[in-house]
């Protein structure tokens, strides 16, 4: 199977996107999808947190699908759509340096600004426990909530961004052992759909370090969704401002709460790293 594509990256969380109008058909995406665990692999494929597809949309601009590494479906990427924003632009698809885009977690409004970062309108955060989901908890917003993992009980918060997240404060994140307990995270009975983990050190209230384990992905070196998730979490339990900057393993991101609109704004970097064709 032959497909062209272009390798991006945002802030080290790195993506394959393959531009469907590029002569792409159904039957290819499917073929696509199914080797995508082959293409993201880091020794024997391209090596990939996800694949993104660049569709068309009856009710935006685009429509945005990711498939993570492990090739299951997301509804939701923050990183990637910036990096779909400028590989839309760049690919001559559109003019506009602001569009709509299509998701599994509503419509999106990336705009690429003159500086070559991309500020996202990444629409509501979703504190209802039923549709994060979240089970277990009797109140409708699970915040500052013990969840036991491992036999070691921890403090969450649960919040969606179209994809579900779950935020543990930690007084010093160099001692949190990702690889071990993330995946106690992802597959704890609590998520029927799994869960990205973001464990957070508060360094100030406008500053914090951020460290994901990533649902279907494993460590990543930086989160969109998860990065909004954590700003949302970080208001709620009164630890930082409504606009607050998220150091991750590879980048920093500027996220915002608007209290008006309710809306979470990401800014951020995405960067084209090649162009190749795969043949397998
Ligand atoms: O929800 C999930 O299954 C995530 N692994 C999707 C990818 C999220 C991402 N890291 C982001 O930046 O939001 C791409």
């Amino acid at each position: 199977m032959n497909f062209d594509f272009t390798k991006w990256q945002a802030c080290g969380n790195d993506f394959v996107l393959v531009n469907t109008f590029d002569n792409i058909d159904a039957e290819k995406i499917a073929e696509i999808i199914k080797q995508s665990p082959k293409i993201c692999d880091r020794h024997f494929g391209v090596g990939a947190d996800g694949v993104i597809f660049i569709l068309p949309s009856t009710i935006a601009d685009f429509r945005m699908q990711i498939i993570n590494s492990d090739g299951s479906e997301a509804e939701m990427c923050g990183n990637g759509i910036r990096c779909f924003a400028k590989c839309v632009y760049e690919a001559g698809l559109t003019t506009k340096t602001k569009f709509t885009v299509e998701t599994g977690a509503g419509i999106i409004i990336p705009e690429i600004m003159p500086d070559g970062t991309v500020h996202v309108d990444m629409g509501e955060p979703v504190l209802e426990a039923d549709k994060i989901p979240v089970d277990g908890f009797k109140n409708n917003h699970v915040i500052d909530e013990d969840i036991t993992v491992d036999g070691k009980t921890y403090k969450m918060t649960c919040v969606s961004m179209g994809n579900p997240h779950c935020i543990i404060f930690v007084d010093d994140i160099k001692k949190i052992d990702l690889e071990k307990i993330g995946p106690k995270f992802e597959t704890h009975s609590v998520f029927p759909k799994k869960t990205n983990t973001e464990f957070v050190e508060i360094k100030n209230d406008e500053y914090v370090r951020m460290r994901v384990w990533e649902r279907g992905a494993g460590i990543t070196w930086a989160c969109g969704t998860g990065s909004c998730a954590t700003l949302v979490a970080c208001v709620l339990n009164n630890k930082t401002k409504r606009k607050t900057q998220i150091e991750l393993d590879g980048g920093i991101l500027t996220i915002e709460w608007n209290k008006e609109s309710n809306h979470i704004y990401m800014t951020g970097p995405a960067t084209k790293v090649f162009t190749a064709t795969w043949n397998d």
